[in-house]
């Protein structure tokens, strides 16, 4: 029998206490959703509901709110939490076999600014949920389970994105842990959540660290919600580039320098957010390019731009293809600075290789979607993932659920209690079959 025979032969539950394990396990959804409206206090604007979102920069007092609510339901959970050298919380169960790798299942809690309730928020809570409910049945599954909550996965650190999970998997690049936002270095930010940066080398997660990692997540994406299809099953995760634009012109009297001696950094950055939609769309394809942050020198209505900082996103299954929109935008760039006398430096900060599932980890969450009767479907993500560094280590697969309009990165972002329950539901027969 090959592997994925043997995994797709896997009862739906082969657990040591199968007899109280009945396909009637399931989360408790109520505990779920009560936990994410929690969540969410942490970073909402103030006056706010829930239905205003949150704003839980990694590594800000909002994050470390939520990091302390989500380690008060480790120990409802009665379990231990450690943190590691990057501040990524770690949650174990212990299998009946601990000489086996164990099954990692989570994600982050660290949001956009003006972010939604359900990005990161739904799969690090009902990964905790999936420990504490086989706890509360007495159940033991043979290998040992770790939940995980990454830090700082957006990119609301320099544009630097996955940080947590980059650095629990050795994919820092050098001079990085020096790096400043919001005047702290990334050392200093990790310290505050009660990482140890200099113990990174120790901790690494290297290959054969875990049996296979789970994610669930919100599909960002409208595709389940316009299908009215109950669960995604990631196929793989799109490459990313991300360049910084600096612009420099020159800073001048809005009233006294005529329009033909300008040289306005902030003209140049229109032009050249202009000239991403362009190169990016002369060609058919899934391809997506993104200016979405700005900074503006000195920012005042009555004094020309002298300088602009801004972020260049790119996003497709094909590294190359990726290359060669940089190279695109850069040649695009030069022509703009000439034009506008002003000088762009482009410099590329982020490279995030695509990442494929593994084929027995979909086949595993496709046999759960199956038994418990939801529908489901393949699909790519275009969103980033800490599954996608976890992929470098060991097997990964994600589970998605619909996101109501295809709406996130938004207060508005929505995933009903029913699908967030049914993807909760997954991921514990998920994780059940892995750990069997
Ligand atoms: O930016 C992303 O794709 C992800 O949501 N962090
Ligand atoms: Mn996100
Ligand atoms: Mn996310």
């Amino acid at each position: 029998m090959t592997r994925r025979e043997l995994l797709t032969s896997m009862p739906l539950l082969a657990v040591s206490h199968a007899a109280r394990a009945g396909p009637q396990l399931e989360i408790r959804a109520a505990r779920l959703r009560q936990q994410i409206e929690s969540l969410s206090a942490h970073g909402r604007p103030s006056g706010g509901s829930f239905s205003d979102g949150v704003s839980r920069i990694g590594y800000s007092d909002a994050d470390i709110a939520g990091r302390k609510y989500v380690l008060s339901l480790v120990e409802a959970a009665r379990l231990k939490a450690r943190i590691d050298a990057a501040g990524n919380i770690f949650v174990r169960k212990p299998g009946t076999n601990a000489a086996l790798s164990p099954v990692l299942f989570g994600s982050h809690i660290d949001s956009v600014p003006n972010g939604g309730n359900f990005d990161g928020d739904l799969g690090s809570l009902a990964a905790i949920e999936v420990l504490r409910v086989l706890g509360e049945n007495g159940i033991v599954t043979r290998r040992p389970l770790e939940a995980v909550v990454w830090s700082c996965e957006e990119a609301t650190f320099n544009g630097n994105t996955l940080n947590g999970s980059r650095a629990a998997a050795g994919k820092l690049r050098p001079g990085e842990l020096e790096g400043v936002s919001r005047g702290l270095t990334l050392s200093e930010s990790m310290r505050r959540i009660g990482g140890d940066p200099a113990r990174l080398d120790e901790t690494q997660l290297r290959s054969g660290a875990f049996h296979a990692y789970l994610e669930l997540h919100i599909e960002q994406g409208g595709t389940l919600d316009k299908e009215g299809t109950s669960i995604g099953i990631v196929e793989g995760i799109v490459a990313l580039d991300h360049y910084d634009a600096v612009i420099t012109g020159m800073a001048n009297h809005a009233g006294t320098t005529p329009m033909a001696d300008r040289q306005d950094a902030l003209l140049a950055a229109a032009q050249l957010t202009l000239a991403v939609r362009e190169v990016v769309t002369q060609q058919p394809g899934p391809q997506v390019g993104t200016v979405g942050h700005l900074d503006v020198e000195p920012n005042a209505s009555n004094v020309v731009p002298g300088r602009v900082r801004l972020s260049i996103d790119l996003r497709d299954l094909s590294t190359e293809k990726l290359r060669r929109l940089g190279e695109a935008i850069r040649a695009r760039a030069a022509a703009i600075g000439a034009q506008t006398k002003t000088q762009i430096v482009l410099t590329q900060t982020q490279h995030a290789e695509p990442a494929l599932a593994s084929s027995e980890v979909k086949a595993v969450i496709q046999r759960a979607a199956a038994q418990l009767q939801l529908s489901h479907r393949s699909l790519p993500s275009g969103a980033v993932h800490d599954a996608q560094v976890m992929a470098t280590v060991g097997p990964m697969g994600m589970i998605f659920v619909p996101s109501v309009g295809g709406i996130s990165h938004s207060p508005q972002e929505v995933t009903s209690w029913e699908d967030c329950m049914r993807g909760a539901n997954v991921l514990l027969q998920s994780v059940l079959a892995l750990a069997a």
